[in-house]
């Protein structure tokens, strides 16, 4: 069975039991899919990120952290940061996938059986959005034939781009 599935839209919308967000290292927030994730979820994830961010000073770019999800319609948050696009030379590649794999580190942690995905980095951050879709696609479907737990992975794009590539790649 292929439990990866591509869809276009809001990602604040897509029931799974975790959604991820592409946050920043101050985990306080911000824009693209950040904003929507805390304007839908309401105050409670914000505060669980300040909770965090006191105990280990927020979140390094390819890490990431876990919170509830608030009035989304979801049990987990987990947030984490890509990197900003620099040229490729300041180890691009390397921190998009490690953000992917941290996610999953925690999908694992928390028995977590159903899970959405944005096109991380690939908005405010400027990651090349091909060059990103490859690198998702290959640790995505790394990561859930090695986790027996993982059901279902939604890759949720918002653009029409994002989309339209995803949909290339997968076919
Ligand atoms: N649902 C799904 N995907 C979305 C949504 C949504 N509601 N809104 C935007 N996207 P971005 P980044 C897509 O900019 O590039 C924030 O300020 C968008 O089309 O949200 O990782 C953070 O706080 C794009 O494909 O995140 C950071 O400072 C993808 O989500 C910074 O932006 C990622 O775009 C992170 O930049």
């Amino acid at each position: 069975m292929n439990k990866i599935t591509l869809i276009q839209g809001d990602i604040t919308k897509v029931a799974a039991q975790a959604i991820v967000n592409a946050a920043n290292s101050s985990l306080l927030g911000g824009g693209g899919v950040d904003g929507a994730i805390h304007h839908a979820g309401g105050p409670t994830i914000l505060a669980e990120c300040q909770v965090i961010r006191d105990r280990q000073g927020g979140c390094k770019v390819g890490n990431a952290v876990i919170t509830s999800a608030g009035n989304l319609p979801a049990d987990y948050v987990i947030h984490t940061v890509g990197p900003r696009w620099h040229g490729g030379r300041q180890h691009e590649d390397e921190l998009l996938k490690n953000a992917y794999l941290s996610c999953f580190k925690l999908i694992d942690q928390y028995d977590i059986e159903t899970v959405s995905f944005p096109n991380i980095s690939t908005g405010i951050y400027g990651f090349p959005k091909e060059r990103a879709a490859k690198i998702a696609l290959e640790v995505i479907t790394q990561c859930v034939r090695e986790n027996t737990k993982i059901q279902k992975v939604n890759l949720v794009c918002f653009d029409e781009e994002n989309y339209n590539l995803y949909f290339t790649l997968m076919a």
